[in-house]
């Protein structure tokens, strides 16, 4: 069975051998296991801490986090008693259908509909649909949003944000193409150094340092890549990027941290999250990443 659900988790198989697993509670792409379009070798793509917490009871620590309505800390008024990165990533969400099966790929629609935990703290009439498919080499992950409301309860406001956690060496990683790009760096110590734009210098990004930057009205596609493999992000409404890794001062911080785990992933997370996206009544909005396991042709590693 190529779509199989279990008590938590949905699990897809595709014929060429690829699989991901997505966990309900949040939506979370847990696992992503794929050969590439280089080599044969079936790999875990995600990392995902081995302290991480998988019952529902915190945000995942790894996979592909669903950052909604508020990425960071909410500013926006709407979203005040939101926590940090709003509430998409931990909430239970259901198995709506399966959308595709066959040999081009293997594709589930999820569902989150307002409850009386989400309207506690957030009472905008919405409708999340999350759509993720596997190929033979890829994933994606579309997220669509709905403004359920009516003309009287306004517009619904919001950022939106694929959290993704790749594998990969940290300290062997570019990131392209982001120079010239206007960027946030996060890891300033004051708000007003952290509200400063910079302007990206380099080549290739790499996370050898802390890293923590919000890059504004990116490219839309990025290639992440390391000495003989890498992955290829292509992006559809999401116009804005962010690169984290912690290193090691702030990662051993991180209480689901594994130990030296920041060595094993890099944080490149399409999203929305300079401004808001605004949806009036009845209006929708979708967001959309293909990730592709490029692997590690001579042109895609440094
Ligand atoms: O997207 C980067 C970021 O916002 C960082 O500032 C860092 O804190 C990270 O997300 C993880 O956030 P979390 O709430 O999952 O601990």
């Amino acid at each position: 069975m190529p779509v199989q659900q279990t008590q938590d988790r949905i699990i897809l198989i595709h014929p060429k051998g690829s699989s991901a697993e997505i966990l309900l509670y949040g939506a979370t792409v847990i696992s992503w296991k794929s050969p590439s379009v280089t080599s044969p070798e079936i790999k875990e793509r995600f990392f995902v801490s081995g302290k991480a917490v998988l019952d529902g009871s915190k945000p995942v620590r790894g996979g592909i986090p669903v950052v909604f309505p508020a990425f960071g800390p909410p500013t926006h008024p709407d979203h005040a008693k939101l926590p940090q990165h709003g509430f998409a990533r931990s909430e239970v969400w259901s198995l709506d259908s399966t959308v595709m099966d066959n040999d081009a790929g293997v594709s589930v629609r999820l569902a989150l509909l307002s409850n009386a935990n989400i309207r506690s703290k957030f009472d905008k009439p919405f409708e999340l649909h999350y759509v993720v498919t596997l190929a033979e080499h890829q994933i994606s992950t579309d997220l669509h949003v709905k403004n359920t409301g009516l003309s009287t309860t306004g517009a619904l406001e919001f950022q939106a944000l694929f959290h993704n956690y790749i594998r990969a060496p940290a300290n062997e990683v570019a990131i392209t193409p982001l120079q010239g790009l206007s960027y946030y760096d996060k890891t300033e110590a004051s708000e007003e150094l952290k509200a400063r734009p910079k302007s990206e210098t380099r080549a290739a990004v790499d996370v050898r340092t802390s890293t923590d930057s919000v890059y504004e009205n990116a490219p839309g596609t990025y290639h992440v890549t390391w000495p003989g493999d890498g992955v290829e992000i292509r992006t559809k409404g999401l116009k804005d990027v962010v690169v984290w890794n912690p290193q090691e001062a702030a990662g051993s911080k991180i209480g689901d941290m594994e130990p030296g785990g920041w060595e094993r992933y890099v944080c490149v997370e399409p999203g929305y999250v300079r401004g808001f996206i605004k949806l009036n009544a009845g209006d929708s909005w979708t967001g959309q990443q293909v990730i592709t396991a490029i692997g590690g042709s001579p042109a895609t590693s440094r």
